[in-house]
């Protein structure tokens, strides 16, 4: 298995989003890196259980992005940990985490957690909703929340979050040049092979989310460009 640093192009699978198992097969032998399994509300131990067995008939690598603690599971290969940088709500930022830790602290391997700083640019998602993210940022301030998950925080992931709408290129862009150790995950509005192409160029790692329930052979076309 590669490690996530390595990881070029990965899938996010809802829970809460039904997907027959022929487009799931289709989906786990894209050749894609990983799949994450995560979502924004109805996220639960079942549904999680569930998505986690089915994927678990394939060799893909499969991560778990924690939405609330009641769905932790083992079984996962890595546990992404969001922590949303520009939220308003300290909750967001370390507070679920600290619950979190203080009551499941002890059996926590802590190898396979990864911390992922958000950063979400999409005030209209359900993710700037929940998260109570200030998602209305100019550019200045998006390279200065990178810029911190790196040299402040050093944290392993600097996701930009466009969840439901495509991102800013020159943005995009931007982010790339400041972001050396910290690995740069964009996610957000990929529809197609051309776009999936165009934000590979500068982000380390594409995530490709919507478009798997809605259109599932464009899905698929945005692995090829990718990985080559
Ligand atoms: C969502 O960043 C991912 O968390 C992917 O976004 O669903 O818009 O592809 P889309």
């Amino acid at each position: 298995m590669f490690e996530y640093q390595e990881w070029k192009h990965v899938f996010k699978l809802d829970p809460n989003k039904e997907i027959t198992p022929e487009a799931l097969d289709q989906i786990c032998e894209s050749g894609t890196d990983a799949v994450i399994v995560g979502g924004s509300d109805g996220v639960t131990i079942e549904n999680t259980v569930d998505l986690l067995s089915r994927i678990r008939k394939h060799t893909v690598p499969c991560v778990l992005e924690i939405s609330n603690i009641e769905s932790i599971t083992p079984g996962f290969d890595y546990y992404f940990v969001p922590s949303v940088l520009n939220s308003q709500n300290p909750d967001w930022i370390v507070g679920l985490h600290k619950k979190a830790i203080k009551e499941y602290g002890h059996l926590i391997n802590w190898d396979e957690l990864v911390t992922e700083g958000y950063c979400i640019v999409n005030p209209d998602s359900k993710a700037a909703k929940l998260s109570e993210a200030e998602a209305d940022l100019d550019n200045e301030d998006v390279l200065a929340y990178a810029k911190m998950a790196e040299h402040m925080f050093r944290l392993p992931i600097f996701y930009l979050e466009y969840s439901g709408t495509y991102g800013e290129l020159d943005l995009v862009k931007d982010v790339s040049t400041v972001l050396n150790k910290t690995s740069f995950f964009y996610g957000g509005g990929i529809k197609d092979k051309e776009q999936a192409r165009t934000m590979a160029q500068f982000a380390d790692t594409i995530v490709v989310g919507n478009i798997i329930y809605e259109d599932l052979e464009a899905a698929i076309s945005t692995v090829k460009v990718v990985k080559g």
